[in-house]
């Protein structure tokens, strides 16, 4: 078998878990590393044994020879680097945030498809094991229909020492964490036309918000909550998890601290634990992320061989975006947003 080989941009904390993924699938092969840090470069090109490294990504297209590119630098780089791949014709993951604005995703979702290739971001919370239990239980039908959700992430963990750039920005908590908390409301209850949402920043030392509350209604008749704050002082801290509730027409079902799920129907109550897996290279509290990182690249290459549109492909990820763009004029206004005014 041909290995399918790929490239990686970006060389910096998050991407460590994203070459453990790739290291981890049997089809695929890294052939090329670029980071514009030769310290970085240097470090995830040991670890992971990939010879051919580049400190700019045109002389790595310039050179070729990959079937795919990863691209893991922060959100202000995405669009340049997404056109740079379209213009080599060489499929594209990229990592969430997927750009600074809708009109950059938007442009970047068009160049991708008059190219003809795949593109997807990198919105890997759906893929964590809990939440695909949660989706499992919807989908039997055991509780049925949803009528009303809750998507929860608080917590007080120091996410600023691995990720020193998130205090500096003018958007955090929304474009950073609620992203992830947004596609999986979406995942969860379909699609959503009205946002209505309200930020706070409770921590003096960082430039954005830290603290989110957004209301949601679903087309599906859901309405729900997602509410993300990296400023709540649990007794026991529970970063990553995010915590679902959700009421439908024939039970309930909660997603609790632990990775507990309880689901309560017409036949009874059940309860059970959905944590995911130690990878061997994870790490707790880390590992929940890392596994759905693994897990969501699986699928990019079950969806590059079989020539089929990945499930947070660029053009589905603009409505998750869209939804970030809507909280933030929310917010700002102090008043709902119709999603319809902004997706056109
Ligand atoms: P980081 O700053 O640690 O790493 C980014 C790296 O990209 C740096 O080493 C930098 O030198 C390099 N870089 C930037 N622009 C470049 C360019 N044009 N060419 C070559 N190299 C370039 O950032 P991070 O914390 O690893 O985050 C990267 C991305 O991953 C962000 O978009 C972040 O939101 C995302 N992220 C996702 C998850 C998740 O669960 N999906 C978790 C953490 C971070
Ligand atoms: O998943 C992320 O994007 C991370 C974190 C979980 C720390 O917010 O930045």
């Amino acid at each position: 078998m041909r290995k399918l080989k790929g490239a990686l941009i970006g060389c910096g904390f998050f991407a460590v878990n994203q070459m453990h993924g790739w290291r981890d699938l049997p089809e695929v092969e890294m052939v090329a590393i670029c980071d514009r840090d030769p310290e970085r470069l240097s470090i995830v090109g040991d670890e992971f044994a990939v010879d051919r490294r580049y400190q700019s990504a045109e002389a790595m297209f310039f050179d070729g020879g990959f079937d795919f590119v990863d691209i893991a630098t922060t959100v202000g780089s995405h669009r340049a680097l997404v056109e740079l791949a379209v213009r080599h014709k060489v499929p594209a993951i990229c990592q969430k945030p997927f750009a600074p604005t809708l009109e950059d995703a938007k442009a970047m979702v068009a160049a991708a498809e008059v190219a003809g290739i795949p593109l997807m971001i990198h919105e890997n919370f759906r893929w964590q094991t809990p939440i695909l239990a949660v989706k499992a239980v919807l989908d039997s039908g055991a509780i049925g229909e949803p009528f009303w959700g809750r998507v929860s992430f608080r917590s007080g963990f120091d996410v600023f020492s691995g990720q020193p750039y998130l205090a500096r920005g003018k958007r955090f908590i929304i474009e950073d964490l609620g992203i992830h908390s947004l596609d999986i409301a979406r995942f969860l209850f379909g699609d959503a036309s009205r946002m209505t949402a309200r930020t706070r920043r409770i921590n003096p030392d960082i430039a954005g918000e830290d603290v989110a509350t957004m209301l949601l209604d679903h087309d599906s008749g859901v309405t729900s909550i997602v509410d993300v704050s990296y400023a709540t002082k649990l007794p026991e801290e529970p970063f990553p998890e995010t915590f679902v509730e959700i009421d439908a027409s024939r039970g309930t079902l909660r997603l609790g601290k632990d990775y507990r799920l309880t689901v309560h129907g017409p036949d009874g109550t059940r309860e059970n634990r959905v944590a995911p897996t130690l990878l061997p290279w994870a790490s707790r509290p880390w590992h929940n992320i890392q596994e759905s990182v693994a897990l969501i690249q699986k699928h990019w290459v079950e969806r590059l061989a079989a020539g089929r549109e990945p499930d947070t492909s660029g053009r589905d990820n603009l409505k998750t975006f869209a939804l970030v763009e809507a909280a933030y004029l929310s917010a700002e206004r102090g008043e709902t947003v119709d999603l319809g005014d902004l997706l056109g």
